[in-house]
């Protein structure tokens, strides 16, 4: 997977070499996978029984957020509240797909092949912005061309992220992490590439590492963030009893990096490390174009994942459960993508394919539901860390480099690991008990208010 078909599904434009690669990866994962699958489900099934719940899919749940019927209702909530956002999005890139594939009819009112979204499970699009981008003669915010044209090192990665972390109060990374840290793809034997933070829970807080198999690309430069994040919350939470040293909940982990990502990211911040140049302020209409550009790329990441984020424990909670059986499982699988997501399968798909099964935390028994609730969530932090910083202006600008006051909520939420309920952390945090999709809906208020002008003769939907 990594790095040749990432970067096949990230930067071809070739319809055939796409669907090949597509292709080829399930091949090589799914069928080998299906039956194991069903046995390890029913085994789990079983353990949970014997622990006194309901199935899988409850133990999950309630492992990681003390809740069961009413996470799912809470996670139904909040997809209702971001899906007319989402559809905005998908009606537009699906328009602009159709004028680059001009020789493949894309159906103007259909679900959008999969496979030509720039990733291989259609999770994320921000590698298709040339194809989406609002304004192409004005700035486009993708940093990868800049930070292989000034020569950019794995290294200086993993420090730019340190340094932010650091400019707020928190820790430097330790000496253990430089050292035993895999940063890159290691020659000559197979390694697990999916990025990964763990804390080795050493008894001198000193033992924290990340695994990545790390390339050039703004991509990576976000999982670099996102992995430290993890390892940022295993050093604040360090001295807590080892019951408590774990997230508020299993989202809030998930979410530390990429909220301070969303700052990195921030058009202000790129222009003070450089990554993007430093133009003139430009006239009102110039510097809306540039607005809109930077909240197309900035959507295609976020908002373009929430439905995939949600489908996938949608689909495992009902496998664990038996709503969906054994022989209805890909079948299933592909209701829900093209229910939620609004793609289909490029080509025919039949009952020996595995699709869920090349989803690296499908076979990994990774939880996903904290990645959809992180996506939201990490909204609300941005937000209240912004505040915190005394931001004024857009939330979209805000950059909270440097602002100690900021770091002090932070640490302070961090620093309770699990100790106390999460609504309560989430009180702390963000002044309010609950998720809620307003401050991602205020972020990309611009952004959607153009979009639906753009969109007024196209079907919403599929
Ligand atoms: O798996 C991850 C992290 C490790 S916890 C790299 N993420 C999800 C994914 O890759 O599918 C981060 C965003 C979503
Ligand atoms: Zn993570």
């Amino acid at each position: 997977m990594e790095p040749e078909f990432t970067e096949i599904m990230a930067t071809s434009r070739d319809w055939d070499e796409l669907l090949w690669a597509w292709v080829a990866w399930r091949n090589a994962t799914g069928p080998f996978m299906k039956d194991k699958y069903t046995e390890a489900t029913s085994l789990m099934n079983q353990a949970a029984l014997d622990n006194n719940y309901d199935n899988l899919g409850s133990a999950w749940r309630y492992a990681n957020y003390e809740m069961d019927q009413d996470l799912i209702d809470m996670v139904d909530d909040l997809y209702d509240d971001v899906k007319p956002l989402y559809e905005q999005i998908h009606a537009y890139v699906r328009g602009k797909l159709i004028e680059a594939y001009p020789d493949h009819d894309i159906d103007p009112e259909g679900p959008i092949p999969a496979h030509i979204l720039g990733n291989m499970w259609a999770q994320e699009w921000n590698n298709i912005l040339d194809i989406v981008l609002p304004y192409p003669d004005s700035a486009s915010y993708d940093v990868t061309e800049a930070m292989q044209n000034q020569g950019y090192t794995v290294e200086k990665l993993f420090r730019l992220s340190e340094s932010f972390f650091a400019s707020l109060g928190m820790d430097n990374m330790t000496d253990t992490f430089w050292e035993k840290s895999m940063m890159t793809k290691p020659d000559g034997r197979n390694v697990e590439c999916h990025g990964s933070a763990s804390d080795m829970a050493s008894a001198d807080c000193s033992d924290f590492r990340i695994k990545m198999c790390t390339q050039i690309t703004q991509d990576y430069l976000q999982t670099v963030h996102h992995e430290m994040g993890h390892i940022q919350y295993f050093m604040q939470y360090c001295h807590q009893p080892f019951v408590f040293q774990s997230g508020a909940n299993a989202a809030f982990h998930e979410a530390i990096g990429d909220t301070i990502a969303l700052s990195v990211m921030s058009p202000e911040h790129l222009k003070t490390i450089g990554l993007i140049e430093e133009q003139g302020a430009g006239s009102d209409d110039e510097q809306q174009k540039k607005t809109l550009n930077f909240l197309m790329k900035a959507a295609l990441e976020k908002v373009a994942f929430l439905p995939f984020g949600y489908l996938i424990d949608k689909w495992r909670w009902d496998v664990f459960s038996g709503e969906i059986t054994p022989e209805e499982y890909n079948t299933k699988w592909w209701q829900y993508r093209i229910k939620y997501q609004g793609v289909a399968p490029p080509v025919r798909r039949s009952d020996d394919d595995f699709d869920p099964g090349s989803k690296y935390h499908v076979p990994a028994n990774v939880p996903y539901i904290r990645y959809f609730l992180s996506f939201i969530g990490q909204f609300q932090f941005h937000e209240s860390l912004c505040s915190a910083a005394g931001h004024k202006g857009p939330l979209h600008a805000c950059d909270i480099y440097r602002s100690k006051d900021a770091g002090r909520l932070l640490m302070s939420v961090l620093s309770r690991g699990s100790s106390r309920p999460w609504k309560e952390t989430m009180q702390v945090m963000t002044g309010g008990k609950q998720f809620s999709a307003d401050a991602i809906k205020e972020y990309f208020a611009p952004l959607t208010k153009w979009i639906q002008k753009q969109n007024k003769h196209s079907k919403i939907g599929w």
